[in-house]
């Protein structure tokens, strides 16, 4: 035990004391004020990715509906966004309190322990959230070797449980130092301190207000002028819209030129299907005006038509409610199926698209077929279609 002792002795030593942190900027109500913003876009990152892993990862006590079309686009477009304005407040809020990490006693009690234990899930949890996911917009995989959303996810529940603990623990200093009242700390000349708290404050939240404009622009067209750090430009691609992985990629250029080419309908039907491209355009077609909303944030609006799904699900003698498992020409890959669940194969508006924005699908962009439908994510609105499953 005396090693340890001289070696706590050695860290007081160079440990900085009271005097050390001078600024006026290491104040509890910048703490809270930083905290109060981080609370709410942590909130909504995490409310948007859960929404976002309920579409991936469907659960037998809630089935996600069809509409409103755009949705997808709205809570992951805004989740992308969030966290992307919550970096900068991040790393000023930790530079506000970083003097706390050296205040001594490091544990006072029992509820003190289990406010400093919740920092790590929160501060470790919370910077992990934001690096994985600006790294996986970027599409620089190479620092995660763990797959992205699980990991992401499952920090994203840690961080929350820490927040709510740090929320508790800080809840009176919160509102004292924002309500005002006995006890706030006297700070050092008053009158220079608010200036440069206003300074430093402006100067954070301006900086997230400055990323949001210069990457909203992925998913909100208007705005895709300035869309410099994103990413995205919704301008690059063909056929009016970007594409994330082109035929060439998939290794499906051969597959999809084939003449024997078919769409089949199977799995629990009465009359299974095989169609050729000339039955399919024989098919009742319908347009619809639905966005790609890619998992990344960013998404684009085009016109689609096709065959919608019912109307096949019908001529193969599906049972009314059925859910259907989409299968891709592309041999390999995680998107190469995806799952219609029994709202959106009903949806009149999910499609198997053989035009997009008035031309004939191009191989990029799923041809021969490809399906597009509402409220749902980029990576579900599967290319190259080759089958239909009827679960
Ligand atoms: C991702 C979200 C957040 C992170 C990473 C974070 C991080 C931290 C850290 C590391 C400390 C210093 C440790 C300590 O004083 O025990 C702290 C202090 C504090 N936080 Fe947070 N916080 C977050 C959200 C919040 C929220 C939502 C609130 C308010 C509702 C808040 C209010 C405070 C207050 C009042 C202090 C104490 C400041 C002082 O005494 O000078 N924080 N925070
Ligand atoms: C810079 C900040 C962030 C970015 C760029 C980002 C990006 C992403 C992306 C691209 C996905 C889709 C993953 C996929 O399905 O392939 C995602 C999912 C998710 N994100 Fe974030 N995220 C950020 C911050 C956060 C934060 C702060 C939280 C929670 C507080 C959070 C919680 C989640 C959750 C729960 C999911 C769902 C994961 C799943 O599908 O299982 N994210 N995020
Ligand atoms: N078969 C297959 N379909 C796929 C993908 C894929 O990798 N393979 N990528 C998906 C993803 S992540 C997105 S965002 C959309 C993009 O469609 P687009 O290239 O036509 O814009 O296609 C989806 N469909
Ligand atoms: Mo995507």
């Amino acid at each position: 035990m005396r090693w340890l002792r001289r070696i706590g002795a050695r860290v007081d030593r160079v440990r900085p004391g009271e005097g050390d942190f001078s600024s006026p900027l290491h104040h509890e109500r910048i703490a809270a004020i930083l905290g109060i913003a981080l609370g709410v876009s942590f909130s909504v990152c995490f409310v948007t990715g859960i929404v976002s892993h309920l579409h991936q990862n469907p659960v037998s006590w809630f089935t996600m509906p069809a509409r409103p079309a755009g949705l997808y686009r709205v809570t992951q477009g805004l989740h992308v966004i969030t966290g992307i304005a919550s970096i900068p407040i991040l790393l000023a809020k930790l530079w506000v309190v970083y003097p706390h990490f050296w205040a001594r006693p490091a544990v006072r009690d029992v509820a003190h322990l289990v406010e400093r234990v919740s920092l790590l899930p929160l501060v470790g949890g919370g910077l992990f959230l934001l690096f994985t996911g600006a790294i996986n917009i970027a599409r620089w995989y190479s620092p995660m070797p763990f797959f992205f959303p699980v990991a992401h996810y499952w920090a994203a529940w840690m961080t929350m449980g820490g927040l709510v603990v740090h929320v508790a623990a800080k809840w009176t200093t919160t509102r004292r130092a924002l309500l005002g009242g006995a006890g706030l700390d006297p700070a050092p000349s008053p009158q220079t301190a608010g200036l440069d708290r206003r300074g430093f404050l402006a100067t954070v939240f301006g900086t997230a207000g400055l990323l949001v404009a210069v990457t909203a622009g992925q998913t909100v067209r208007p705005l895709r002028r300035f869309n410099l750090l994103s990413p995205r430009d919704l301008d690059v691609g063909s056929q009016g819209l970007p594409v994330n992985r082109s035929a060439r990629e998939a290794a499906v250029t051969e597959l999809i030129g084939d003449p024997g080419y078919r769409l089949v309908v199977e799995g629990r039907v009465t009359n299974p299907l095989s169609l050729d491209l000339a039955s399919l355009r024989a098919r009742p077609q319908r347009t619809a005006e639905l966005p790609i909303a890619c998992v990344e944030g960013w998404s684009a609006s085009a016109r689609w038509r096709g065959v919608p799904v019912h109307h096949l699900l019908e001529l193969a003698g599906a049972a009314p409610g059925a859910k259907v498992r989409v299968e891709s020409l592309e041999p390999r890959g995680l998107y190469r199926t995806s799952e219609l669940n029994h709202l959106q194969a009903a949806d009149p508006d999910t499609l198997l698209a053989l035009e997009v924005n008035g031309e004939p699908l191009n191989p990029d962009h799923g041809a021969p077929l490809r399906l597009i439908g509402p409220n749902r994510p980029g990576v579900q609105q599967t290319k190259w279609v080759t089958s239909l499953v009827v679960l």
